[in-house]
């Protein structure tokens, strides 16, 4: 399986996330790469590519304009309107104010275009954003040419990202453009599936109301875990989109057992509805020891969910998304990519 991975995700490095009340060094962190390398090689998976330049053609095809002038502006009228530290959102439109109307202050701004404020950004945040959809934009034209699969190593991740607002440290939707990229390239029906811990709000967003794309997720249900507001069974799709968007929260202590139901469920369906493509957000935060997740899954049980992905043979785009038991990222991720190729 071919690997695309960039060491511009290292560009990308905030000191802070803002945790319980006191700022921490980020969860999603550079080294989590360095885990994941690691263990590729110690499993010879070794068919490393540095990705092509990226599309923006096909990015700016998905996401709002405005967003993507954003983001690689902010660090500089930041930085012009004298901020010291690094770009965190204070402010985000609520309840009974304008959701539609952009600040010209770059603070009001952030908020704007932020949906949760534990995500900061730096100077290097754009290119290593841009980097990372670049792993998915190759990943996908490399099985779009004929591959069975492959595997973009994506940091920043990507599935919080929505068309203009970043936040669960995701800037740009990896997937998503993976997935709509897969249109363009002849598919007719594109799946994602999720099984990253959280729910992949900005996917689901981007195609809610999209019958030639679906979306499948397995996540903490939303009273209980980040991002709280969105990812409750009943959010199934509007208007064309109705019926193509499947969510699997699931609540604190959920073992293999009832994941996996959830899963071969997901599975079922998507082989039912007739994609011919598949997007993989591969997060490895449903592991027992997740400092921030609550799900209960085993090392081992990550091959078998691989392998069971790996048997709808369809061809795979895999997104790397989050994973922060740091040590063991590496294992679990590549435990996914041997079952899926074993399959
Ligand atoms: C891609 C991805 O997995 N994003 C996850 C974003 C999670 N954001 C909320 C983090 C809350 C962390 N709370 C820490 C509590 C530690 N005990
Ligand atoms: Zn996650």
């Amino acid at each position: 399986m071919r690997i695309f991975y960039s060491e511009d995700h290292r560009l990308h490095f905030p000191q802070a996330e803002l945790s319980g009340g006191e700022f921490v060094t980020p969860f999603e962190r550079p080294s989590r790469v360095e885990y994941v390398l690691n263990r590729l090689k110690e499993r010879h998976l070794t068919d490393l590519h540095v990705p092509d330049a990226v599309d923006m053609a096909a990015i700016g095809a998905l996401l709002d304009p405005g967003y993507l002038t954003f983001l690689q502006t902010a660090w500089e009228d930041w930085k012009a309107a004298g901020m010291a530290g690094e770009i965190i959102a204070a402010n985000v439109p609520a309840r009974g104010m304008h959701m539609d109307r952009i600040p010209n202050n770059i603070d009001g701004k952030v908020g704007y275009y932020c949906h949760a404020s534990e995500t900061a950004m730096t100077r290097g945040t754009w290119t290593a954003a841009l980097s990372s959809v670049a792993s998915a934009q190759s990943a996908q034209r490399h099985v779009a040419a004929g591959a069975d699969s492959a595997f973009a190593l994506c940091r920043p991740p990507g599935h919080h990202a929505t068309a203009d607002q970043y936040g669960g440290y995701c800037f740009i939707n990896n997937a998503a453009v993976a997935a709509q990229m897969f249109r363009t390239s002849g598919a007719s029906r594109v799946a994602i599936l999720d099984i990253d811990f959280h729910h992949g709000n900005g996917t689901q967003s981007l195609f809610y109301g999209r019958d030639d794309i679906m979306f499948a997720s397995l996540h903490g249900a939303p009273q209980d875990a980040y991002p709280y507001y969105l990812g409750y069974a009943d959010e199934t799709g509007v208007g064309a989109g109705e019926g193509t968007n499947l969510n699997y929260p699931m609540p604190p202590g959920t073992g293999y057992d009832v994941w996996s139901t959830a899963l071969d469920d997901a599975i079922a369906k998507i082989k039912a509805w007739g994609a011919d493509a598949l997007v993989l957000s591969l997060g490895v935060d449903a592991y027992k020891e997740d400092p921030i997740s609550f799900f209960k899954l085993e090392s081992d049980d990550f091959t078998d969910a691989g392998r069971r992905i790996g048997r709808m043979k369809l061809p795979t785009v895999i997104c790397m998304e989050g994973g922060y038991a740091i040590e063991a990222v590496g294992i679990n991720t590549v435990n996914v990519l041997e079952g899926f190729k074993d399959a």
